[in-house]
């Protein structure tokens, strides 16, 4: 009887739960709800709805839009995600939005640069960061700048700022996306491919990405069905483990996806990150670069750290990093 009781206590606490589960409108990525079903991930199927027709205007690259999908438990996702409103563009090393290239690390002016304060009393560090698509990046806490072309043509960008030790690095990646709530493209033959992702930051403190990140995905497709998604616990964290595929997909524009919430305050330095599973390292052939001069103009820089994702570099379309560096690395 009691047993009885509390099950159907537990499912009136689930079903109000559903009500109020509306992505917050200033979050920085994606809903953050307590609705979801279990492992925390909801499904959805089919395209998505178009709400942002064009992020930039720039001849030569693919459409950036943004879109919603809602999932099989009524719940509302930004696709491919919820971007910073309000966060300033990083530099360019090389955009071929604004024209600006400097051909190499030596013809970098830094005083065109603006130094981001975090912290008075900090370092100055300046960071180069090349993200195949889309990044916004955290330092302490708070924000410091943006990816300036959200999808194609590929750009590299420079930043500046201010911080004390111990540093929280935290970063927002997103693969792009043509075919919204679907994470595929007009790519290779195919109107349905997979589109593949990477990112590589280094930092003038010697702080480079590399396999000590953390790393989590929280946006994955396309999956042709919904039990393709292995959630495991292994060794204390939590795997979100879909299939090692570039192959499109014969679901076409009809796939499932699968969407996590995004904690508030990830990017905080407090936020615990224990449970999210270390990033993985990319070769630069893999993240299809070594034939990119908006990459290869800046190796002497870029070299020093390796392009990290998590565990799926196709299927995972939004990621959250995060380091933390305790003191200058020697
Ligand atoms: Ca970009
Ligand atoms: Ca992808
Ligand atoms: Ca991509």
């Amino acid at each position: 009887m009691w047993k009885m009781m509390l099950l159907l206590f537990g499912l009136l606490v689930a079903c109000s739960n559903g009500s109020d589960a509306v992505p917050a409108a200033t979050s920085t990525a994606q809903p953050s709800s307590s609705s979801t079903a279990a492992g925390g991930v909801s499904f959805s199927k089919g395209l998505g709805t178009v709400t942002t027709p064009r992020l930039l205007d720039c001849p030569g690259g693919r459409v950036s839009a943004i879109g919603e999908v809602t999932s099989e438990d009524g719940v509302k996702w930004v696709v491919p995600a919820k971007i910073a409103t309000g966060m300033t563009s990083a530099g360019d090393l090389s955009n071929p939005c604004t024209r600006i290239e400097n051909r190499s690390l030596t013809d970098v002016n830094l005083d065109n640069v603006p130094v981001v304060e975090i912290d008075p009393d900090g370092v100055v560090i300046t960071g180069y960061i090349y993200a195949d698509n889309y990044f916004e990046l955290y330092v302490g806490g708070k924000p410091v700048a943006k990816d300036p072309v959200p999808y194609t043509p590929f750009n590299a960008s420079i930043v500046r700022f201010k911080a004390k030790y111990p540093m929280t690095y935290a970063i927002h990646g997103v693969d792009w996306e043509e075919n919204l709530g679907q994470g595929t493209e007009d790519n290779k033959g195919s109107k349905f491919a997979p589109g593949d992702a990477g990112i590589v930051a280094v930092f003038s403190d010697g702080t480079a990405t590399d396999a000590s990140w953390k790393a989590q995905t929280f946006y994955i497709a396309p999956l042709t069905s919904k039990d393709s998604l292995r959630l495991e616990e292994k060794d204390g964290k939590e795997q979100r483990l879909s299939p090692q595929t570039s192959s499109p997909p014969a679901c076409g524009t009809d796939c499932y996806a699968a969407h996590f919430a995004v904690p508030d305050g990830w990017y905080a330095a407090s936020f615990d990150d224990s449970r999210w599973p270390n990033a993985v390292t990319y070769s630069e052939q893999t993240v299809g670069v070594d034939n990119k001069k908006e990459y290869t103009n800046y190796r002497s820089a870029f070299g020093k750290g390796s392009f990290i994702w998590t565990s799926n570099l196709v299927l995972d379309n939004e990621v959250l990093l995060r380091r933390t560096v305790e003191k200058a690395p020697k």
